[in-house]
């Protein structure tokens, strides 16, 4: 299975993505596939709608600190769902379906989830810091959002000029 990471604006990153019932082979075969996507991409996050599955699936390598990312450090998360949240901070966050781009974005600062593994086993996990900040936007991806649709009326805006100006160049650099 070869996945590619699908790029804002592409309408499909705006699905809403439908929780896993079967843990067969199909999804082995989908987790599996995302994970050298993430890797070769520098990615630490990737929800499984990113490479085009509706699926409420996503992955993150989150590098322990001044170590390399390993397959260690590799969690799969299926049909999350945050059972406790507080406090707030914010970090400066990018996306690989939104390249090039970073922008400040408030998160809260630890919560408690609930999901299932690979095989369907059900799972606590406590998260604060760049694990918890991670969780949140990727399940945002499951539903539809990005951290761009974060930004304010005006930042908005100018981030549209300047990817739009971006994505021009792009296009004339590879003719
Ligand atoms: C904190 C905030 C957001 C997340 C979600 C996961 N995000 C990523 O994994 C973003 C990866 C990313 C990688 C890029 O590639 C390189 O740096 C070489 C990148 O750069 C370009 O597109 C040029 C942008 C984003 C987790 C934790
Ligand atoms: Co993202």
């Amino acid at each position: 299975m070869k996945l590619t990471v699908i790029e804002y604006p592409d309408r499909k990153l705006k699905e809403k993505s439908i929780r896993v019932e079967k843990f067969d082979k199909e999804l082995h075969e989908l987790l599996d596939a995302m994970y050298p996507v993430m890797i070769e991409s520098n990615g630490i996050g990737l929800a499984a709608i990113q490479v085009g599955y509706a699926k409420e699936v996503l992955i993150l390598n989150i590098p322990e600190e001044g170590d390399e990312q390993s397959v260690e450090n590799l969690i799969e998360i299926i049909n999350p769902i945050i059972t406790q949240k507080s406090g707030t901070t914010v970090y400066q966050e990018g996306c690989l379906s939104v390249p090039q781009f970073y922008e400040d974005i408030t998160r809260y600062e630890n919560i408690s989830l609930n999901y299932q593994d690979r095989d369907g086993n059900t799972k606590t996990l406590e998260a604060d810091g760049l694990l918890s900040i991670a969780i949140q936007h990727e399940m945002d991806h499951l539903n539809g959002i990005l951290f761009i649709d974060k930004l304010s009326y005006s930042r908005r805006k100018k981030f549209e000029k300047e990817y739009k100006r971006m994505q021009k160049e792009k296009k004339t650099s590879r003719k």
